[in-house]
């Protein structure tokens, strides 16, 4: 186990997460200067991350004014994150998308419309329906995703559209229908504070999901909290274990826990025998994983091992399990998600308070995309190929049951790849930034640089993707539209309209009936009139489904009650007050064919990119402060957030390694991967080991070095791990 001593911690000299959530007014959090006093309150879902806090929204004259964390609320009860805080701040920026701009021109909605038809229809006809993508998104609400969804593929013809959940869940969406048959995350909030054991791996909540962690920090049940992850994080030194593994080596650990918790004794043989399938294979597999083979090739000694495996076993604990992007961002991520997933169904902690084996999500409406975007999925977590689900997303739907096509669209890379090949000729983002987020970012950019047609739709015209596209279409933001997101433990949350958008930016949702209109196909979404009735339209597509939500009476009920899991189907006022929390899997069955999960493992192999002489230290990204959001484009307008996070980018670099490398704390020095070369400056740190340094995926040049390698069966990116070499300036 190496933990770092805590005097030689040295993050940025910023306030702890746990310090910003429980005093924020200290750091000027909540203090939206306003002499106006608010004569009415409504209650929204913070559009940033997938916790899915709720806010009271203070208004006057029916425009928000300021807003405080909803006490009332069962996933936050009262607190908020400084995002949430700020959330109404970061609409008013100068560089709001105000007009749509053609070829960087302002122009008026009708022409924009017209172009943005006339192009994409001749692309399509000339070229076909491969020739037009869409990149959807996990930020905008799932009435809008889903309208996207249909709208390009049913209505205008395309064949291909893929979303930002690409590079951050699809990993946990294919190993949990490999695994339960369904893309189905279990638990429920209430399982942090009902765990004896909680196993976090790859993930970093107090800096990314700080709401989640405060739940953490209310379990009474005095528990054992495992980390694993390579850095030493501020979740990390919150632990009473951390092991921080060698960079990729968590299949490994895990099949090697796997091992002496079958050496051990520690089996759930009456669930194994009950409810799962392929054990005994698993059982033959894991037969090599010894703890010295282990050891060797994780760093972490056979006696933690031991001291790890214990942890799960003795005295049969409950014991829930949680992975973020650690564990999405691999090259062999699925696996490593469904490793997880067997250690869950091996000791039999699935479907009871305190248990499960739980991806995070990560954006405010992630899981919304994995049921309702129609990309990989056809609507409600159906499949293209299959006739009987084309007819039902038909009936459901009302569309003709021939628009819907019969194969799911190429996975997110293989869309840019054919576009580098001239297969895909446009491509229309819709609330994410690649330029910025996209792995090996020079390579996208060219790629991006060579479409005849890239239409970009986002709140802000400055983004590096809306810099590069032929049309931008401007956005209304969170606040500014309604719908609804659906959070990581299944809650469906609704959001209202509270303020008005800038200039003639519309609503997402706005802006898709608007290109049906132009494109002449709005008969098909005749009934698609309000995000209520997609709603409606939704709620008929998921029906028998495991995400069954036919029972829900609308908005009203959803807001009414604090929010509702899926699934959800018919039931009383009082009855769902009753089950508010709600996990899956309570009687032990699955949703594949035979009702039994399934083992699903593979050998390790060594990450792609590997050390050289010429590059001999590994490079990983990801979340740098809990005031900080992705692209930064909507964080980085607020003047509050900016005093919570470093003024420039930072690398954290072990001091072992300063010192052979004769590199002072706050030095300027040149990183460079095989791919491109940044100047940073440098902070000192025992939170990385040697050989290992780290960087914020928030500022735009990082990824020009990370190495692009997906994993093979989720097509997720691996940002988390590339070989670099740092030399001082
Ligand atoms: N403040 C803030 N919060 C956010 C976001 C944000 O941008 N800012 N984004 C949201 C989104 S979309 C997402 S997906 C989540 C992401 O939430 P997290 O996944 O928790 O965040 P990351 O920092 O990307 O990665 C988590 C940890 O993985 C570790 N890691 C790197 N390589 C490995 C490895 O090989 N094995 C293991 N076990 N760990 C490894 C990193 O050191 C890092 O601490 O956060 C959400 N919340
Ligand atoms: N190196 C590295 N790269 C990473 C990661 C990493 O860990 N390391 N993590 C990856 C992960 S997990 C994720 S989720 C991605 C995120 O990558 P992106 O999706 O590219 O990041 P965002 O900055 O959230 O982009 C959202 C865009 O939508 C706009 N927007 C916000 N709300 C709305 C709206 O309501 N309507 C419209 N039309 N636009 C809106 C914002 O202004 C912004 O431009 O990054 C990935 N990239
Ligand atoms: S934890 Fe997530 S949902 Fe909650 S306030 Fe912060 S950003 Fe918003
Ligand atoms: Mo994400």
């Amino acid at each position: 186990m190496i933990t770092a001593p805590a005097m030689t911690f040295r993050e940025w000299d910023g306030p702890l997460t746990t310090d910003l959530v429980r005093e924020p007014a200290k750091f000027g959090l909540g203090q939206v200067p306003s002499r106006l006093v608010p004569d009415a309150t409504t209650k929204a879902i913070c559009g940033f991350c997938s916790t899915g806090c709720g806010l009271k929204i203070h208004l006057k004259d029916g425009e928000a004014i300021n807003l405080t964390p909803d006490p009332d609320y069962p996933v936050n009860l009262g607190t908020a994150c400084p995002k949430g805080w700020e959330a109404l701040t970061v609409l008013d920026a100068p560089d709001r998308a105000t007009m749509p701009l053609l070829h960087g021109q302002p122009v008026d909605w009708d022409t924009a419309l017209k172009y943005f038809c006339e192009k994409m229809r001749e692309i399509l006809d000339k070229h076909g329906p491969e020739a037009a993508a869409f990149l959807s998104t996990g930020q905008i609400m799932f009435e809008e995703m889903a309208f996207l969804g249909a709208l390009a593929k049913f209505g205008m013809g395309m064949l291909h559209g893929d979303g930002n959940t690409r590079q951050c869940m699809a990993t946990a969406v294919t190993a949990y229908k490999e695994s339960f048959g369904f893309d189905a995350p279990p638990f429920t909030y209430a399982d942090f504070e009902e765990s004896d054991v909680l196993v976090f791996v790859g993930a970093n909540p107090c800096i990314a999901h700080p709401i989640m962690w405060q739940r953490v920090l209310q379990n009474k049940r005095n528990p054992k909290i495992i980390v694993i992850d390579p850095r030493t994080t501020e979740t990390a030194m919150a632990a009473t274990q951390h092991y921080a593994i060698k960079p990729k080596s968590d299949l490994t650990l895990l099949y090697g826990i796997a091992h002496l918790i079958i050496r051990e004794g520690g089996l759930d043989a009456a669930f194994i025998r009950e409810n799962t399938n392929g054990f005994e294979d698993f059982e033959k597999f894991v037969a090599d994983f010894t703890p010295d083979r282990v050891a060797e090739e994780t760093g972490i000694s056979t006696e933690c091992l031991a001291h790890f495996a214990k942890t799960i076993i003795a005295g049969t604990p409950r014991v829930s399990f949680w992975w973020t992007m650690g564990v999405n961002q691999g090259h062999q991520a699925t696996r490593t998600a469904q490793a997880i997933i067997n250690l869950a169904l091996m000791t039999g902690n699935i479907g009871k308070p305190g248990t499960g084996a739980n991806s995070i999500t990560g954006q405010c409406n992630a899981m919304g995309s994995r049921l309702f975007s129609n990309t990989t999925n056809l609507l409600g977590g159906h499949d293209f190929k299959n006739p009987r689900h084309r007819e039902k997303i038909a009936a459901a739907t009302g569309i003709p049951v021939e628009r819907i096509p019969d194969r799911p669209s190429l996975a997110y890379d293989q869309i840019i790849k054919a576009a580098d090949e001239g297969a895909v000729k446009a491509i229309w983002f819709v609330a994410t930034n690649p330029s910025h987020s996209w792995i090996d970012q020079n390579e996208m950019n060219r790629i991006l640089d060579k479409l005849d047609f890239l239409v970009v739709q986002d709140m802000y015209c400055t983004t590096e993707t809306a810099k590069r596209a032929h049309l931008v279409l401007p956005a209304a933001g969170w606040g500014e539209k309604e719908g609804c997101f659906i959070n990581s433990e299944r809650r469906i949350g609704y959001s209202p309209k509270v303020c008005r958008a800038p200039g003639q930016a519309l609503a997402d949702f706005h802006i898709f009936r608007l290109i049906a209109h132009y494109w002449g196909c709005e008969e098909m979404f005749r009934g698609w009139q309000t995000p209520e009735a997609v709603f409606r339209v939704l709620q008929r597509c998921t029906e028998d489904q495991p995400c069954d939500i036919t029972g829900i009476e609308g908005h009203a009920q959803v807001r009414k009650l604090g929010g509702i899991q899926w699934p959800a189907k018919r039931m009383t006022n009082d009855e769902w007050r009753m089950t508010n929390e709600r996990r899956l899997f309570e009687d032990g069955k699955f949703f594949t064919p035979d009702k039994r999960a399934k083992f699903v493992f593979d050998a390790p192999v060594e990450p792609p990119e590997q050390r050289s002489v010429e590059f001999p230290l590994i490079l990983m990204t990801g979340r740098g402060t809990s005031a900080q959001w992705h692209t930064e484009t909507r964080t980085g307008k607020s003047a509050v957030l900016a005093k919570m996070m470093p003024e420039e980018l930072m690398l954290d670099l072990n001091v072992d390694d300063a010192k052979r490398l004769g590199i002072r704390d706050g030095a300027e020095v040149r990183v460079i991967a095989k791919r491109a070369e940044l100047t940073v400056k440098v902070r000192l740190t025992s939170c990385v080991k040697p050989g290992e340094v780290y960087l914020p995926m928030h500022d735009a040049r990082v990824n020009q070095l990370t190495h692009a390698s997906f994993d093979p069966h989720s097509r997720q990116p691996s940002y988390k791990h590339s070989a670099v070499r740092v030399v001082a300036k």
